[in-house]
């Protein structure tokens, strides 16, 4: 029987050899999620062999940011001028052999920034200890993706963080997967379909082990929409891009590069001169769209100087997270002021998603309230 390896690979053949059309979509989507059914289990089996278990980098700070790139790009170059990081750089590839963290201070939160080796062609495959690397970016909050004139492929970056199930700048797909114990499958869908039929929807859940159930879609999905759904390991990460050594790109390479990228905004930079390192500063901070939070003791008054820093989208548990832990464990309810509450110290539970300059009090159990 041929390896996991292999059968990936015939299968990629046969999708390559296949033209497509109306009447082989069906068949295409089926194939691909077969593909996407083998990698899980091919995770699953390296896991258990403890490869794949990815380098242990502690998280620290408000949020971390992955550097992205292929050998010799200038990750490293980049990290010591961020943050002050002693990270070898060298003129030669795979200088970086295990992930250096650094911490880059900026619009008063701690961001860590992780230099990491290379990507290479092959990496979400485990080339050039790539599957590790990849692992290690998947727990990351941005992408911050470095090429050079003479690495642009930047296509090739994405492809490897897509097999290994990183989505970049792109939201879960609104499809929901019920399984049930018999009944056979049944398609729903609030929106009309036009990207993938029904019948097509239950061959791929069927691959993956799914024949009865229900599977709603809540917008106009794609086959894989419906595989990432089911793979269910998926990771959406945002993203951005910086184009390094710019003091050698001139004019015309750089409109090339940008034509390139899109629909990526490059922010062209010199990491060994520091030039428009304060831009790229700017877009990373825009990018993980940090909120302060400002703590009001119960029936006093708000700390306005110093907020917590969360990232955008945050709820109420996770500010929980960061405040003394008998405070979560106690936690009764939160009274909020600003623009996520709809009237002024409206009461809301853990779920609730706060908003920039929230001021917000924790109201612990027994009848006690405190907010730091
Ligand atoms: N001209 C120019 N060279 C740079 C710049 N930034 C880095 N370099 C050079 O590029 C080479 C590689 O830099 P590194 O920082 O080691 O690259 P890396 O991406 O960390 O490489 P790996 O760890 O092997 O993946 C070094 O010789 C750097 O001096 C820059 O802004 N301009
Ligand atoms: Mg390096």
């Amino acid at each position: 029987m041929a390896s996991i390896e292999e059968q990936i690979a015939s299968l990629e053949e046969e999708i390559r050899r296949t033209p497509y059309n109306k009447a082989t979509s069906g068949h295409i989507g089926r194939l691909r999620a077969r593909i996407a059914f083998l990698r899980l289990e091919r995770e699953k089996r390296s896991r258990g062999k403890g490869g794949g278990v990815g380098y242990a980098v502690r998280k620290s700070g408000h949020a971390t940011v992955a550097l992205v790139g292929y050998p010799s790009v200038g990750k490293s170059t980049l990290l010591t001028r961020l943050t002050g990081a002693n990270s070898q750089s060298a003129a030669y590839d795979f200088t970086t052999v295990s992930i250096i963290p650094g911490m880059l201070e900026a619009a008063g939160a701690s961001i860590q920034v992780l230099d990491m080796p290379g990507l290479v062609p092959g990496a979400s495959r485990g080339r050039g200890r790539g599957r590790e690397v990849l692992s290690v970016v998947r727990s990351a909050d941005l992408i911050l993706f470095l090429i050079d004139k003479d690495h642009p492929n930047f296509r090739g970056l994405l492809e490897e963080l897509e097999d290994a199930g990183i989505r970049v700048n792109a939201r879960r797909p609104r499809i929901v997967i019920t399984p049930a114990l018999r009944g056979g499958l049944t398609v729903t869908s609030t929106v009309r379909l036009t990207r993938l039929d029904e019948e097509a929807a239950v061959d791929i859940a069927r691959e993956f082990g799914v024949h009865n159930g229900t599977i709603v879609f809540r917008e106009d999905g794609t086959p894989e929409h419906l595989i990432d759904v089911l793979a269910g390991n998926r990771v959406y990460l945002p993203a951005i891009l910086a184009v390094n050594k710019s003091d050698l790109i001139g004019p015309t390479d750089r409109s090339r590069i940008r034509d390139q990228v899109k629909p990526f905004e490059p922010i062209f930079i010199a990491a060994e001169t520091g030039q428009n390192l304060d831009e790229l500063v700017l877009a990373i901070v825009r990018a993980l769209a940090f909120i302060r939070i400002y703590l009001r003791p119960p029936g006093g008054e708000a700390d306005r100087v110093e907020p917590l820093i969360l990232r955008g989208g945050s709820r109420v548990q996770d500010l929980l997270a960061r405040l003394p832990p008998e405070l979560g464990a106690n936690f009764k309810a939160a009274l909020v002021w600003g623009r996520s509450a709809r009237f002024p110290g409206q009461t809301v539970g853990r779920e609730h998603v706060l908003a920039d300059e929230d001021v917000v009090t924790v109201v612990v159990q027994r009848g006690r309230a405190a907010a730091s």
